[in-house]
């Protein structure tokens, strides 16, 4: 898979998508990801990405023609473009689960004031958000987006168990607790069941925690 990145702060997604499981996928050829800086698309003396809003009102909306130029060098046959704004649709697991079958991903990212409206409608596929809440700009929302796809192709993970787990486990339901040693920290002790070795009481035990922390963290999961 090959994705790239199109923003005006590359070291923003830099750092952190070169770290970790994320660095290893690369070394590993599972991903290409390259980050680049839309000023290389600008062709006047300024470097100019964006300008005032026609009709008026606060803030900058990013030029037309960086955007046009880049994606129009990058794109290939089987590309899909996706636009990271708050206007967009909320990303969630099973989104990531489909762009991480796809071939050729480019990210589009812009201010928080908006990208000029001809982008949307002629190069966008796909028009994604991370959650209800704003950020100054995409990068960090395509650096989160890209780390939930990458993790997912195959071989990523060290061992697939974790991914099969997650895709076979009730996705109504948020995880439950974890515990490692030691048994015992500052009095307060590993449940007992978990040091039983009986498996099914396990199973049982983590699926009641699992319900009662979705319960309390996350009611909305339960409809
Ligand atoms: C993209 N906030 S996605 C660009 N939740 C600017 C802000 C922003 C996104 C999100």
């Amino acid at each position: 898979m090959k994705i790239d990145i199109l923003t005006i702060f590359p070291e923003i997604c830099r750092g952190p998508l070169s770290e970790s499981i994320m660095g290893r996928a690369q070394e590993a050829g599972a991903v290409e990801i390259v980050v680049h800086d839309l000023r290389d698309w600008t062709t006047d003396r300024h470097r100019r990405v964006d300008d005032e809003p026609f009709g008026g009102g606060p803030g900058m909306v990013m030029k037309v023609e960086p955007f046009f130029a880049a994606v129009e060098e990058l794109r290939a046959e089987h590309t899909k473009v996706v636009l990271l704004t708050p206007q967009g649709t909320c990303f969630d697991q099973a989104m990531a689960r489909g762009f991480s079958q796809e071939q050729h991903l480019i990210l589009l990212c812009g201010h928080y004031e908006g990208v000029d409206h001809r982008v949307v409608e002629a190069l966008v596929d796909v028009e994604l958000s991370i959650g209800d809440y704003v950020l100054t700009n995409g990068a960090i929302a395509a650096t989160v987006v890209v780390d939930a796809i990458v993790r997912l192709i195959p071989g990523v993970l060290g061992d697939d168990q974790s991914v099969e787990e997650e895709s076979f486990s009730d996705s109504r339901l948020i995880e439950g607790p974890h515990y490692t040693r030691p048994r015992e920290f500052r009095g307060m002790e590993v449940p007992e069941v978990l040091l039983s070795g009986h498996h099914a009481k396990i199973v049982e035990w983590r699926r009641q925690r699992a319900e009662e922390r979705t319960r309390k963290n996350r009611p909305d999961l339960l409809g």
